[in-house]
C-alpha cells in the first residue's frame, strides 16, 4: 500500500480526482485537505465529505479545511460550480453527511498526517501550493516524510490559461493564485512531478467523452463523473478561456499509473514579481522537476472507466 495525502481546491476535476483516488486498490489515503481557491469553501468542503461518504468504501478519513488565501482570486463564475456539484442528487441521497471535519487547518493537518504516518507519504495536489508552502514553514522536517509531490500547475510553453488584466498570459492558474507558494516549494528539496498545461491540453473534455460516460451512467461513479462534467464547458468548436480539460484527473491518475504518460527532467524556476508572476520557466540554474510531456489519451480514459467501475464493488 502507498500512503497518499490529497489537497485540492474544489473544482469538478478535483472532486473526480478524489473519487478516483478512493478507488485505487494500492492507495491508502491518509488525509484530504480542501482550499477554497477555484471554488467557494463551504460547498467544496461539503461535496468532498459527501464524495467520501458515497464512494469511500468506509474509509475513516477526516477532511481538513484550509484557511489559505490567494494573491489573485479565481473568477467567481468558476468558483460557483462547487455549489452545483454539492447539490447533485447522487451526493445527497442519504440526506446526512457522516465524514467528519478535521480539527486543524489544512496545512497543519498535513504536517500532523505526515509526521504520524510511519512510512513516507506521496502528496497529490490539484490546486495552488499554498498549504504545502505553509506546512514547510511550520515544520521544515516534513520533507523527510514526503515520498514525492505530484502537482497540477504551471506550464513551460508560454501559453498560460489566466485571462486577467495586469499579467502577460504565460501563467497557469494554480501557480498564479499564489506565486510565492510555488517559489517556497521549488526552494525545498522535495521530488516533484509536475503536470502543466502542455500535457493537459492533450486531454480536453469533449462531447464524445461525455457521450461515452452517458452510456455507462448505470454505474454510480461514472454517473457522478458525467454529471460533474456536465457543469463545465467542453471543447466544441474552438478553445476558449473557459474550455475544460482533465487537468487534475491526469495528475492523479499519472501518480498511480505512470505508464500512461511520458516525462522529461527539466530544471526550472518561477517568477514571483511582474506581469509574468506565477510563470514557471526552464533555466539551467533551476531546480530539477519531472515534467509530464505526453499522455496516452486512450489508456488514460480507459483507466478512468476501470477505476470508476471499481466503485460498484
Ligand atoms: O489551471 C487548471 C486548474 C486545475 O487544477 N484549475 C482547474 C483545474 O481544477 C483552474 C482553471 C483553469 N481554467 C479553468 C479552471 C476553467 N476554464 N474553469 C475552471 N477552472
Ligand atoms: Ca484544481
Amino acid at each position: 500500500m502507498r500512503n497518499v495525502y490529497f489537497n485540492h481546491d474544489g473544482s469538478v476535476d478535483d472532486l473526480v480526482s478524489l473519487l478516483l483516488l478512493l478507488q485505487m486498490p494500492d492507495v491508502h489515503l491518509t488525509g484530504v485537505g480542501v482550499v477554497g481557491a477555484d471554488s467557494y469553501l463551504e460547498p467544496a468542503l461539503a461535496a468532498t465529505r459527501k464524495v467520501i461518504d458515497r464512494f469511500g468504501h468506509d474509509t475513516h478519513l477526516k477532511v481538513a479545511v484550509s484557511d489559505s488565501r490567494g494573491v489573485h482570486p479565481f473568477p467567481k463564475e468558476w468558483r460557483l460550480d462547487a455549489f452545483s456539484l454539492d447539490a447533485l442528487p447522487i451526493l445527497n441521497e442519504s440526506g446526512t453527511v457522516v465524514t467528519p471535519v478535521a480539527p486543524k487547518p489544512a496545512h497543519l493537518d498535513l504536517v500532523d498526517k505526515l509526521q504520524t504516518t510511519s512510512e513516507k507519504t506521496t502528496l497529490v495536489m490539484t490546486g495552488p501550493l499554498t498549504d504545502l508552502a505553509r506546512a514547510l514553514q511550520a515544520d521544515p522536517s516534513i520533507t523527510a516524510k514526503i515520498e514525492q509531490l505530484y502537482w497540477m500547475g504551471g506550464t513551460f510553453d508560454g501559453r498560460g490559461n489566466v485571462a486577467e488584466p495586469e499579467q502577460d498570459g504565460t501563467t497557469e492558474w494554480n501557480a498564479y493564485w499564489d506565486p510565492q507558494a510555488v517559489k517556497t516549494v521549488w526552494d525545498s528539496d522535495l521530488t516533484i512531478q509536475m503536470v502543466g498545461l502542455e500535457s493537459t491540453r492533450q486531454v480536453p473534455l469533449t462531447p464524445a467523452i461525455r457521450q461515452h460516460w452517458a452510456t455507462l451512467r448505470q454505474h454510480p461513479a461514472i454517473d457522478f463523473i458525467g454529471q460533474g462534467y456536465a457543469l463545465v464547458p467542453a471543447l466544441q468548436h474552438f478553445e476558449t478561456n473557459s474550455t475544460y480539460f482533465l487537468w487534475d484527473v491526469l495528475t492523479t491518475v499519472a501518480s498511480e499509473f505512470p505508464e500512461i504518460v511520458t516525462t522529461k527532467r527539466v530544471t526550472s524556476d518561477v517568477l514571483t514579481e511582474g506581469p509574468g508572476r506565477g510563470r514557471t520557466f526552464e533555466t539551467p540554474t533551476g531546480r530539477p522537476v519531472t515534467l509530464v510531456t505526453t499522455v496516452d489519451h486512450d489508456a488514460f480514459f480507459k483507466r478512468i472507466d476501470t477505476l470508476a467501475l471499481h466503485a460498484d464493488k
